[in-house]
């Protein structure tokens, strides 16, 4: 679907995949829809509003099958902001280092932040009374991909404990109004703080399991590996099943490359971080990390949607790498150098930000 998102930059047409322009990103404290990155596997499914329905099975005493109007009737509806990030945000900068086949060359704009509006998962799952046992709620998506021959839909997993927190959303607005087709359509899951990846769009089934999801997006893509492990010799059964976000920092504007004329320069950009942390302090070095200037923050500082941050420094004429790091409330910070967190998959990049700007003498 080429016509969907005019102002994003387009990485695939089918499936369609594609972020905003960074300077663009971090204008606005909530992402306007149209600048929100998209990260589709495969073709946007069509649903029916009135036919559709939710599935909730598995370990639960009462299996249930929800239409819209018995979401709307039976649990309170509740609204948050919240910051998306895909698990390949910033893989473009780990492909400097090494090659990622096969996988599509994020900058650091796979990061939105809107406002959703729905149910909360537990108040569903309180409904299809869980029983003993059940410790992992899998999410199944109604897009149909093909893989090895056989087709499903989308999937991932994420713990009982986590599910249960009051910020997991079974979401059927953004921004105020119904999910766009290419948002997931009539109904997806939000995952405040994991990888985007646990954020499954046109959500059919929840199931609850002792173990989690098998499917291929859990079972298979979205783990981690140390970064001598290629893709041959990887043995999949001791890669780590990504879910909580790293702490991160981007600057957003100026962009990479950019020639300044003026004395100062305005920075801004975003800072993440996940498992209901908060962002402390994002520091800004101009000479490798010998000073750091601290940035100021944007107001809330919520521990589920992104924080900005703005900073001015003087810079005398010059060539220059700026470089950003987040630090947050667990005293977490990113590590320095990228290639000590690189693995073959590209997933969850958050080593300090760099942009390099030239400073003129005129
Ligand atoms: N059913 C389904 N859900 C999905 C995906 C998908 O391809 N199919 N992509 C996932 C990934 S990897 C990310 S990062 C987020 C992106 O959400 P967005 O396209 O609304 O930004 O959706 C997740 N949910
Ligand atoms: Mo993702």
């Amino acid at each position: 679907m080429p016509s969907a998102k005019p102002a994003l930059v387009v990485q695939s047409e089918q499936p369609f995949n594609g972020g905003p322009r960074v300077e663009a990103l971090c204008r606005e404290f909530v992402t306007p829809s149209e600048l929100f990155f998209v990260r589709n596997h495969g073709p946007v499914p069509e649903i029916d509003r009135d036919s559709y329905r939710l599935a909730v099975s598995g370990m639960v005493a009462h299996p249930l099958r929800l239409s819209l109007v018995d979401l709307r009737t039976r649990f309170p509806r509740v609204r948050l902001q919240a910051a998306l990030q895909c698990a390949g945000n910033r893989r473009r900068e780990f492909m400097t280092i090494a090659p990622i086949p096969g996988e599509i060359p994020w900058g650091p704009e796979a990061i939105g932040n809107a406002e959703w509006s729905g149910w909360r998962l537990r108040d569903v799952l309180q409904a299809a009374d869980l029983q003993a046992g059940a410790a992992h709620v899998v999410f199944t998506g109604l897009d149909r991909l093909e893989r090895g021959g056989q087709t499903s839909g989308f999937g991932g997993s994420i713990p009982l404990d986590k599910a249960a927190s009051p910020e997991v959303l079974v979401a059927d607005e953004m921004n105020g109004v119904p999910l766009s087709a290419i948002h997931g359509f009539p109904l997806r899951v939000v995952v405040p703080g994991y990888i985007g990846a646990r954020s499954v769009k046109w959500l059919g089934e929840i199931s609850l399991q002792a173990h989690p999801s098998e499917n291929y997006y859990q079972a298979h893509a979205y783990k981690i590996f140390s970064p001598h492990v290629r893709a041959e010799t990887a043995d999949w059964t001791r890669g780590l099943m990504l879910g909580e976000l790293p702490v991160n920092a981007v600057i957003c504007d100026p962009a990479d490359g950019t020639v300044l004329h003026d004395r100062t320069i305005r920075l801004r950009g975003y800072a993440i971080t996940g498992g209901g942390r908060r962002i402390e302090r994002v520091d800004l070095t101009a000479d490798g990390g010998r000073t750091w200037q601290q940035a100021d923050l944007s107001a809330g500082n919520d521990p589920w949607t992104w924080t900005l941050f703005e900073a001015r420094l003087s810079l005398t004429p010059g060539d220059y790498e700026i470089c950003a790091r987040a630090r947050d409330s667990a005293a977490e910070m990113q590590p320095e150098d990228a290639r000590t967190i690189w693995n073959f998959k590209g997933y969850v990049n958050n080593a300090w930000h760099r942009i390099r700007v030239r400073m003129t003498a005129d």
